[in-house]
């Protein structure tokens, strides 16, 4: 599958799901946006709301600020994820405990309607119809002709209604892409 990437014509449209909860969340999120939208091969084409969210599943941690972006990208999902991890590194990444206090968290959600299972990359990402952290600003930047564009808004729009998710818009930021959009 990787041979033909980078490729030619129409770019892939990917989401992906940012968190922080160690150091300065807010500017941590701003500079991975920054990242992946200079790179010359993903351009960042939506940016959902900043949203203060209650740590799920280890509980005794910080509270995150969690977003999601749209990107069109040329490259393949397994070389896409591959670059986020390098910006994670990049953005001096510090984890100590799996699911614990992160300074940033950049994972794949969704690449096109790709379907795969593999031990590097599981697509759709295997967690995220659970999350209302990622369901929420996922809403935000969601395509309306994507095939789960119905289910994420429902589930979204039920986690702000009954309050219990703690999930609350922190921040709306306004997004100018700096790179060219691709030609289609
Ligand atoms: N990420 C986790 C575990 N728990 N909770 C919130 N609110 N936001 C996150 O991004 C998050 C989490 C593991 O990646
Ligand atoms: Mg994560
Ligand atoms: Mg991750």
């Amino acid at each position: 599958m990787d041979e033909q990437f980078p490729r030619e014509g129409a770019p892939a449209v990917a989401y992906i799901a940012l968190g922080s909860n160690m150091g300065n969340r807010e500017q941590l999120l701003l500079s991975a946006i920054g990242l992946i939208d200079a790179h010359p091969n993903i351009a960042v084409t939506k940016v959902s709301g900043m949203y203060e969210t209650d740590p799920v599943g280890y509980t005794d941690q910080p509270p995150f600020l969690n977003m999601t972006l749209a990107v069109q990208t040329t490259l393949s999902p397994i070389m896409l994820l591959r670059q986020l991890l390098a910006f994670e590194q990049q953005l001096g990444r510090v984890r100590q405990i799996r699911w614990g206090p992160r300074t940033i968290d950049l994972d794949l959600l969704l690449y096109d309607n790709v379907r795969m299972d593999q031990e590097e990359l599981t697509l759709p990402h295997p967690r995220m119809m659970e999350r209302s952290f990622v369901l929420v600003p996922l809403n935000d930047t969601m395509d309306q002709s994507h095939p789960l564009q119905a289910e994420v808004g429902a589930a979204s729009e039920a986690a702000l209604l009954d309050g219990k998710e703690g999930i609350t818009l922190w921040k709306t930021i306004n997004w100018r892409s700096a790179s060219e959009p691709f030609e289609s």
